[in-house]
This record gives structure tokens, C-alpha cells and sequence, in this order.
């Protein structure tokens, strides 16, 4: 016999203070980096507790993970949850985990209550949403798309001089229990719950955020060479100067871009330098440039403004200057009539809901472009994310659960207890 479904609030809370155990930093945030042994803890455990509710586990070739609980129509395609459970290196404990565990709770909510739904349900837990350890972000989502093979991939480097390729196959083998998926099911549609990582919701008050749009990304890495000299007995117009060079195009595009437009992001994550030595003049300096529009014209206005600045500060100090693309994540809309559901899910279980589109980017925009897809968001605290500050408050999480809950039991088709 079975019950209305309800979230269960302290057993989500308890599950978000687990994984965020897993990885944690001093500063109260995560570091669980993609394909690193924290990330092989956490799947595992969220692995263990699907096997422990008798939900089946499977990994694909690019370890995004999925956990399946059965719907009466066994054949009929699945409706897909889920996030992503790595982190930044100095990340929250909120962004990807909230979208993973209250997936999972929907899980164990629909478990509880003995209700069987329709269709089967099953969460998933993409792999490298972050893109920091290996760039590019989204790579399970993408391989999961079909944008490309994860193969593509297999010759990153990490900071620390491991391949992909290796990181990737410890991964996989770190659980073998799980059943190996070798092509791509069919899905009903993906909805991800997330937290905005933005300030919209908390200064409106508005627990719950139905995202329409995500904007456009490109992830660029610029290369200065020039050549180490001494940096005592070599004159400015024999200086073949990186970090001049770098300095120079840094500060250009900093002064300009998003003061022209106020819709733009530009962000210098990482540079590194070479020989690194206080008294030699830089031969080599690299770093990264993430940049962001709504407008997918504006923002191929915006590279090609980076390579012009690029091109001439390498000329002004003697340097050349190469540019490499790392990501080029177009933006995209999501389907019309899951954002619809999202809304009539928070109506009636009366959660205040407003529009909104992402500046950041997530797995669902790749995930979009073979399924319908949509996303919810819930507030943090100041809009602070990508921070081990990240915050939530328990009633946010709890609600968004609830919605997440809700839209799952209407898109996943709910059973009456007769039906059962
Ligand atoms: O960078 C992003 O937009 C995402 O939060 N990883
Ligand atoms: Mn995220
Ligand atoms: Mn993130």
C-alpha cells in the first residue's frame, strides 16, 4: 500500500554533510576534483546506498554514473536527474551535490512511500562538470550527448602530468560492481536541480528558479613566448618579455570588455610562467580566458576581440602569441514545456517560482541537445559560488527536493495505490 511521497529533510541534510566530508577543505568548502580518488569516494558511496536500496548502478565509458529505480514500464525510456558530484578545487559543497542527493532522495522519498511510478527514474551523476582538473568542463554530459567521444579527451594532462586516459580507467575500475553501459539509452528528459550560483533568487526572495536559458561559453588559453634573458643586464629594447606581453593584453582586456558590454564576463583564471625565477626575464607565460555572453554573435565578437588584443601585445613586446580554444560551449534554450512543468510542479505544492536564465553553465545544456531538458535553481547565499563560503539555507534545500519531487512524479507518470 502506499503514500503521498514526501522529501525527507533531515536524510538529505545528512547526505549533503556526508559527501561534503569527502574532500572537505579546512575553509568548510570541497575539493573533489573530477576522476580524483575523493571523486572515486564519492561515487562509491552513492553507489553503495543505491545498492542498498536495491537500485541498480551503471557507469558508461565516460564513468557518468546512473542509478535506476524500475518504473512499472520497464521498457518505456526513463525519466533522468541528476547533477554532477565534482567539485571545484576550492569549491562549495553545494554546487553539483545538491542537484546528485536530492535527486537521490527523490529515490528513496518514492521508496518510502511505496509509490512506483510509471516509468523508471534514474539519477545521474556526470562526470567533470568542472573542467578544472581536465578541460574542457561538461565532458561526461558531452560524451553523454554525443558531442564528442570521451576518447577525444584521453591525452589531457592534469596540473600534476597524469593523463585523462589514466584517471579515467581508475575510475571506472573503483567500481567494478557497477554495470558497464556501452551506448547511450533513450531518455524521457533530464531535469537538473542546481543552485544558481548567482544573486537573483535570494534578493527576490524566490525560492525556487526555472531556468529557460543557458548562456554561451568559450574557454581560451593564450601562450606568450618570447625568451628568458637576465634580468639585470638586458635593456628594454632587447627584451623579449612574456609576462610584459600577457601583463599588457591582461590589463587591455580588463579595462574594455565588460565595461563596453555589461552583459559580457571575462575572467583570467590561471596563468603560469616560465622559467619562474625572480631575476630572468619570462619566456613563456600561459593562461586562461573564460569568457561568457548571452548572445552567441557577442560572444564570437568577444574571441575574436581576445585574439586581436593577444596579437598585439605579442607584437608590441617582441613575443609571439598562440591562442588555443579549450571549450566552445554554445548557448542554449530549454524545452518550453518542462520549464512549464517546473512551474506548475511549484504551484502546487505553493513554492514561489520565477524565470530566469544561468550565467553559469551545467551538464543539462549538452544533455538538452538529444532530450528535452530543463533546469531548477535554488538560492545561495550573497550569489557566492565557486567559493568554500558556497551556502544554502536548509529551507531552500528542502524545497527545492520538494519541487524536484513533484515535477519527477508527474513527468515519471504517478500510480495511485490502486494502481499499484
Ligand atoms: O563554470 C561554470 O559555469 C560551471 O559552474 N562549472
Ligand atoms: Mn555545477
Ligand atoms: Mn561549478
Amino acid at each position: 500500500m502506499s503514500r503521498p511521497a514526501a522529501v525527507d529533510g533531515a536524510r538529505l541534510l545528512r547526505s549533503l554533510a556526508d559527501f561534503a566530508a569527502i574532500g572537505a577543505t579546512p575553509a568548510g568548502g570541497v575539493n573533489r576534483q573530477a576522476l580524483s580518488i575523493e571523486d572515486r569516494r564519492a561515487r562509491r558511496l552513492l553507489a553503495e546506498r543505491a545498492w542498498g536500496r536495491g537500485f541498480s548502478v551503471f557507469q558508461d565509458e565516460a564513468a557518468n554514473l546512473f542509478i535506476r529505480r524500475e518504473g512499472v514500464h520497464v521498457d518505456l525510456p526513463p525519466l533522468l536527474i541528476g547533477s554532477h558530484l565534482d567539485s571545484q578545487p576550492t569549491g562549495g559543497r553545494f554546487d553539483g551535490a545538491l542537484g546528485t542527493l536530492s535527486a537521490f532522495e527523490v529515490l528513496e522519498a518514492l521508496d518510502d512511500a511505496g509509490v512506483s511510478t510509471a516509468r523508471p527514474v534514474e539519477v545521474v551523476a556526470f562526470t567533470n562538470e568542472e573542467g578544472s582538473r581536465y578541460a574542457p568542463g561538461c565532458m561526461g554530459s558531452m560524451a553523454f550527448a554525443g558531442v564528442h567521444a570521451v576518447s577525444a579527451w584521453h591525452e589531457v594532462m592534469a596540473p600534476d602530468g597524469t593523463r585523462l586516459e589514466e584517471d579515467l580507467a581508475a575510475t571506472l575500475k573503483a567500481l567494478p560492481e557497477a554495470v558497464m553501459r556501452h551506448a547511450r539509452p533513450d531518455i524521457l528528459a533530464f531535469i537538473e536541480l542546481h543552485i544558481e550560483q548567482g544573486p537573483v533568487l535570494e534578493r527576490e526572495t524566490v525560492p525556487i528558479g526555472a531556468v529557460t536559458a543557458v548562456q554561451g561559453t568559450k574557454w581560451l588559453e593564450v601562450t606568450f613566448t618570447g625568451q628568458a634573458a637576465h634580468a639585470g643586464t638586458t635593456p628594454r629594447e632587447f627584451r623579449k618579455d612574456a609576462m610584459a606581453a600577457a601583463a599588457n593584453a591582461i590589463a587591455e582586456l580588463q579595462a574594455t570588455v565588460m565595461a563596453a558590454d555589461p552583459q559580457s564576463r571575462l575572467t583570467v583564471g590561471r596563468l603560469t610562467l616560465q622559467p619562474g625565477s625572480v631575476n630572468v626575464i619570462p619566456e613563456q607565460v600561459t593562461f586562461t580566458i573564460d569568457l561568457r555572453h548571452p548572445d552567441g554573435a557577442a560572444l564570437a565578437v568577444l574571441e575574436a576581440l581576445v585574439r586581436k588584443t593577444c596579437a598585439i601585445a605579442g607584437e608590441r613586446w617582441g613575443c609571439t602569441a598562440a591562442i588555443g580554444l579549450l571549450l566552445d560551449m554554445a548557448s542554449g534554450v530549454f524545452d518550453s514545456t518542462l520549464v512549464d512543468a517546473i512551474e506548475t510542479a511549484c504551484r502546487s505544492r505553493k513554492i514561489a517560482c520565477r524565470r530566469m536564465t544561468s550565467g553559469a553553465f551545467h551538464d543539462a545544456l549538452f544533455v538538452n541537445r538529444i532530450a528535452p531538458s530543463a533546469m531548477l535553481f535554488v538560492p545561495c547565499r550573497n550569489g557566492v559560488s565557486h567559493n568554500e563560503a558556497e551556502f544554502v539555507e536548509d529551507r531552500h534545500v528542502l524545497l527545492g527536493a520538494e519541487a524536484l519531487l513533484e515535477l519527477t512524479l508527474n513527468l515519471a507518470g504517478r500510480r495511485t495505490a490502486s494502481e499499484n
